[in-house]
């Protein structure tokens, strides 16, 4: 037990008109839409490692966190998780996320840092006995120890790919034990610097032989969750070989993986790759890899991954719309990958952060049920394509091109241009968010 958020109760749905600071506006878990609790639908994670191991630094400024459990050795992390385990249940968390080394302290050896973090899974285990939070996923931290400065699986010394396949089998081992829903792997380091010193085709065969050897041992232990592959174009590195879920389906493709893996998006990852959120989820989901989302976004201005929490709905309804239209979650889930703003010092700055990503999040999530049930946009999309219904347009995809040159001529066939109704659709969509 800490005493970390002390006079902080468990923050319950209030509806709309609540005053209180702490309350939940839209999430009220057991509203029906579209036949599932919103609690079902939205599977909320919390990340360990923004709310319980982040100091609070930037480039130019370190801690500004002071938090119980900063400080090394297996007492602190114990009592960490104590933290973690406490907002779990102020927030009645459905999931929460974690890497290694978010939650145990870095060995000496490999071997004693393995121990540290079996140690920790088994306190985790007894506490989850009584909580109701589940483990969404969990994932090995490969890219902040020096070790992987140049990499992890794609790193040009061997010994750093041993060093990366053993910490990955031991926190899928980690997953396994906790009933984790999902495997998470996210390549920071997985991308290179200049290409100088650089051999791309040799460092990409790499990464494929890793994530076959992650498939082969999640089929040898029987881990039933999915194998996530979280795209992200840069940052840490300057390229990264999963730039987004385009390059992430060829990849798979290439080492014959996809049905193997599929993606677990993030919103600010995908601004970062020049695209919408919306965009990466459609296109997951249109090619059957769509897992799971990091939920965040990113400053308009800034320009790169500053991880704050979602605050704008229309915006996460057109993601909800997106993942409703894809039949929903099935492993996957909410997963917010954000972290306070290095000013926001108190306990309760923590609990507000999550309480108003839930709420925005569940107010996206319900305009976006509304839209589908209406099915406005599944009309009109319909109506667009229509003229694909016809025999002889679907013929044409199996004919060549002499044929369709010759049937163009003959039927006179002369294309009349039709409004793509932009506009009347955008203030279609603002009839429900
Ligand atoms: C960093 C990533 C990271 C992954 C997990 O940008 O989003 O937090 O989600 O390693
Ligand atoms: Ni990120
Ligand atoms: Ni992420």
């Amino acid at each position: 037990m800490t005493d970390f958020f002390a006079g902080i109760a468990p923050v319950r749905y209030e509806g709309p008109d609540s005053d209180a600071e702490l309350a939940f506006r839209w999430y009220d878990p057991d509203r029906v839409v579209m036949g599932k609790r919103l609690e079902d639908h939205l599977r909320f994670a919390v990340a360990y490692w923004h709310s319980f191991a982040w100091p609070g630094g930037d480039p130019f400024g370190g801690q500004t966190f002071e938090r119980p459990w900063f400080s090394d050795g297996m007492e602190a992390a114990k009592l960490k998780a104590d933290g973690a385990f406490e907002l779990f249940e102020i927030l009645d968390a459905p999931f929460f996320c974690f890497h290694d080394a978010d939650v145990r302290p870095e060995g000496a050896t490999f071997a004693e840092s393995r121990r540290n973090l079996e140690e920790i899974v088994d306190y985790f285990a007894g506490k989850m006995e009584t909580s109701r939070t589940k483990l969404l996923w969990g994932t090995a931290n490969l890219f902040s120890h020096r070790r992987f400065m140049a990499g992890a699986a794609t790193n040009p010394d061997p010994d750093v790919f041993a060093y990366a396949a053993a910490t990955v089998k031991s926190c899928m081992d980690a997953t396994h034990r906790l009933g984790g829903q999902n495997y998470v792997l996210w390549g920071g380091r997985e991308g290179y610097e200049t290409l100088l010193n650089t051999d791309l085709g040799r460092e990409s065969e790499q990464a494929g032989r890793f994530l076959s050897m992650v498939v082969a041992y999640k089929h040898k232990i029987g881990f039933e969750g999915t194998i996530l592959i979280e795209p992200k174009p840069q940052e840490p590195t300057k390229h990264q070989y999963d730039y987004d879920v385009a390059t992430v389906y060829g990849f798979l493709r290439r080492f014959g993986l996809e049905n193997e893996v599929k993606v677990n998006i993030e919103q600010g990852h995908a601004i970062l790759a020049g695209h919408s959120f919306e965009h990466e989820i459609a296109l997951a989901s249109s090619l059957g890899i769509f897992g799971s989302i990091d939920m965040n976004r990113n400053d308009y201005q800034s320009g790169w991954d500053t991880d704050q929490f979602p605050n704008n709905h229309p915006e996460v309804a057109l993601a909800y719309y997106e993942i409703l239209r894809a039949g929903g979650f099935a492993t996957g889930g909410t997963n917010f990958d954000a972290k306070l703003r290095r000013q926001s010092l108190d306990p309760v700055d923590l609990v507000a952060a999550h309480v108003g990503g839930m709420d925005v999040c569940a107010r996206g999530l319900i305009a976006a049920a509304a839209m589908l049930e209406d099915g406005g946009l599944e009309r009109l999309r319909a109506e667009r394509y229509a003229g694909w219904d016809a025999p002889e347009a679907q013929a044409m995809l199996t004919s060549d091109l002499a044929s369709i040159a010759a049937r163009v001529e003959s039927d006179g066939i002369d294309p009349q241009p039709r409004s793509g109704r932009q506009e009347r659709l955008e203030n279609w969509v603002n009839r429900f968010v």
